[in-house]
């Protein structure tokens, strides 16, 4: 039986999509924005025994290009019926694939682009131009607000299969009308350089490789400690169920843990909500580039297939992602969530000098479900871990190709760094949001901000080294917008307030933040109005079904003061209730040489432990791993070496090895 949050599958997309046609909903200019799983009631979730499948529904955002005018539909599958269709003018769902591909064509056919790129570029074949969508933005003008529009930035290439990153066009921004898929001007801001040479990352054009790598296997001889049934996941004591649509992408669902023979809920679901990506640069051609990548370009849509031994190493579970066209045809990213099992190192160890047999240790192995999006220029992998101590974890992996912009030779470009000659990188900032819905054994929780603070000194503090946590359960939506404070190591915990731990705690996890950054722009940047979001780290909503997207449902062109911001202005209480919790987090880029010609993985994101949620260490059950030999390869043939590879083996842990 299938989970009843498990995403659309091919056939439901189809479905979905062929009960729209037969209801006179889709013309020859409308396009599939996404067709995604309508989650079934909370309760609904909850409540289900695994017998009977819950009512299918899919939720799907249409957009007519002739009439400029989004639709929302709420289709009931099981039922075979339209639930609900409404049209919304003055919004600008996201930016299709198709769409991306289109607007290059029509760049490139454009007579007005030829002849800027002429007047740029000299006698170039325009075949050699790279032509990346890059969204409007909203800078308060009539055609932002009534046009569907893309502001493309351009590359040129040596040659076909060249590095065309490195060779900016600056000052040609080509201005695209979507609707009608024609340029309808270039802006044009000076003459600049364009770089001579290229810099190569391609392993072709990368002659000179270095020889003294040997080969890592990762082999799990008795295969993997998961098992995974549809959707759903089982591993250790976790189960939850992994999910997926063209607009968040990788997303999980109903996280619990088993502990004392039942299934405890954690977390009911965990998704990227925005991104916006702000550039620090007043030059002409640098200044409106702020892409949202989850509103703006949907960052399921731009998931990559991934490649085994390439992307992901081990033994791996690969699922599919099944999103549709934007004219709705099937579209299956293949291999598209990758999961799989990694040593992680110690998971705890102890030495009692007095014993034997001492010390204990365990090697701590984490599962991990990731999804990788190629958005234009630009790579982010979003790695969800869990451990075997309860924790779970968020790793964005930011990699990919700096935007760049080109100078005249001599110049230091005041915001951002030469790269290479005539070749700049801007200064940036990457700010996400992650929407985590959590459901400690129930749906009511509570917040607490948690700061550490010194007593001070009295005659019960004689020795002034005294600190303690002093927790705030968080009331109210304006109450709980906060930051980071490292001067009290602030962190939040949710709690289950009914429930108590056995020594009358209640029942929690902590969020603990990682890395991050306030945003360097004014409140008073176009951008900032439209990524409100950024305003804070952390906020608290009361659950609602249409709260989803931290900068609203529909960013893209968008004038603002949506999403958090608006909602939260309510100040809705939010104690001993279905709380979300949101977290903005945000990466300065200040980029270096040693980011191009690809840029190294950069890593930032956050965990959540069990606080009081156990009542103890939950890993203190896991056996510990059999000894070998150094040099012995695998435990199944000791004494005997391997050759030239080395191998990490995730085998089942036996005693006395
Ligand atoms: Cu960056």
């Amino acid at each position: 039986m299938n989970h009843p949050l498990e995403p659309l599958s091919a056939g439901e997309i189809t479905h979905a999509v062929d009960l729209l046609k037969q209801a006179g909903k889709v013309t020859p200019t409308t396009r599939f924005v996404s067709v995604s799983l309508k989650e079934p009631p909370k309760a609904d979730v909850h409540g289900w025994d695994g017998a009977k499948a819950l009512p299918r529904r899919a939720f799907a955002v249409l957009f007519d290009n002739a009439t400029n005018t989004a639709h929302e539909s709420v289709i009931h599958l099981t039922d075979n019926r339209l639930h609900s269709f409404r049209s919304l003018t003055g919004v600008q769902p996201t930016m299709t694939v198709d769409e991306q591909v289109e607007c290059e064509q029509a760049v490139l056919r454009s007579p007005l682009f030829r002849e800027a790129l002429r007047r740029h570029a000299g006698d170039v074949d325009p075949a050699l131009v790279m032509v990346d969508i890059w969204s409007a933005g909203n800078y308060g003008s009539e055609e932002d607000r009534t046009l569907r529009l893309a502001r493309p930035l351009c590359f040129l290439r040596r040659d076909a299969t060249d590095n065309g990153y490195a060779r900016p066009l600056e000052g040609i921004r080509p201005v695209v009308d979507l609707n009608r898929m024609e340029v309808i001007r270039v802006e044009e801001h000076g003459s600049w350089p364009i770089p001579e040479s290229s810099c190569h990352y391609a392993a072709s054009r990368v002659p000179d490789q270095r020889r003294d790598i040997k080969a890592i296997d990762i082999t799990q001889p008795q295969g993997p400690s998961f098992t995974v049934e549809g959707r759903t996941v089982t591993w250790q004591n976790w189960t939850l169920v992994v999910g997926f649509n063209a607009r968040e992408g990788l997303t999980l669902h109903h996280i619990r843990y088993r502990d004392g023979g039942r299934d405890r809920s954690i977390l009911y679901r965990a998704s990227l909500t925005e991104m916006v990506v702000p550039y620090g640069d007043p030059g002409p051609t640098q200044a409106r580039k702020n892409a949202f990548d989850v509103g703006e370009y949907g960052m399921g849509m731009c998931a990559n297939s991934l490649q085994l031994g390439c992307d992901c190493l081990g033994h791996i579970h690969y699922f599919d992602a099944d999103l549709c066209t934007s004219r709705g045809e099937p579209l299956k990213i293949a291999n598209a969530i990758c999961m799989h099992e990694e040593d992680f190192g110690i998971l705890w160890k102890h030495t009692d000098r007095r014993l034997p047999d001492s010390p204990e240790v365990r090697r701590s192995r984490r599962l991990v479900i990731s999804s990788v999006s190629t958005v234009e220029n630009y790579e982010y992998g979003f790695f969800w871990y869990l451990y075997q101590d309860g924790n779970i974890q968020l790793e964005v992996k930011l990699t990919g190709i700096l935007s760049l912009g080109s100078l005249p030779l001599g110049t230091k470009p005041p915001h951002g760094v030469l790269v290479a000659p005539h070749v700049y990188a801007p200064n940036h900032q990457h700010f996400f949001n992650v929407r985590l819905d959590f459901d400690i054994d129930g749906m009511a929780n509570t917040v607490q901000q948690v700061d550490v603070v010194a007593d001070p000194p009295s005659g019960s503090n004689p020795f002034e080294n005294a600190f303690r946590a002093r927790a705030t359960s968080l009331t109210g939506e304006v109450m709980a917008r906060s930051h980071l404070c490292l001067e009290t190591g602030r962190s939040w915990k949710i709690v289950n307030p009914a429930v108590k731990n056995h020594v009358g705690d209640p029942v929690g996890y902590r969020f603990l933040p990682g890395d991050n950054a306030f945003p360097f722009a004014s409140p008073n940047a176009w951008w900032r109005k439209r990524a409100r979001f950024v305003d804070h780290h952390v906020w608290v909503t009361p659950w609602h079904e249409d709260e989803n997207f931290a900068a609203g449902d529909y960013p893209n062109q968008s004038a603002g003061d949506d999403g958090l911001i608006r909602w939260t202005g309510q100040d809705r209480p939010i104690e001993n209730t279905d709380v979300v919790f949101w977290y903005t987090f945000g990466h300065t880029h200040l980029p270096r040489p040693e980011d191009y010609p690809v840029m190294p993985t950069a890593y930032i994101g956050f965990l959540l432990k069990p606080s009081g949620f156990f009542n103890l260490n939950p890993a203190n059950d896991v056996p510990p791993s059999p000894a070998r030999k150094a040099g012995q390869g695998c435990c199944e043939s000791p004494g005997e070496t391997k050759g030239p590879e080395a191998t990490i083996l995730l085998g089942v842990p036996n005693r006395g090895g």
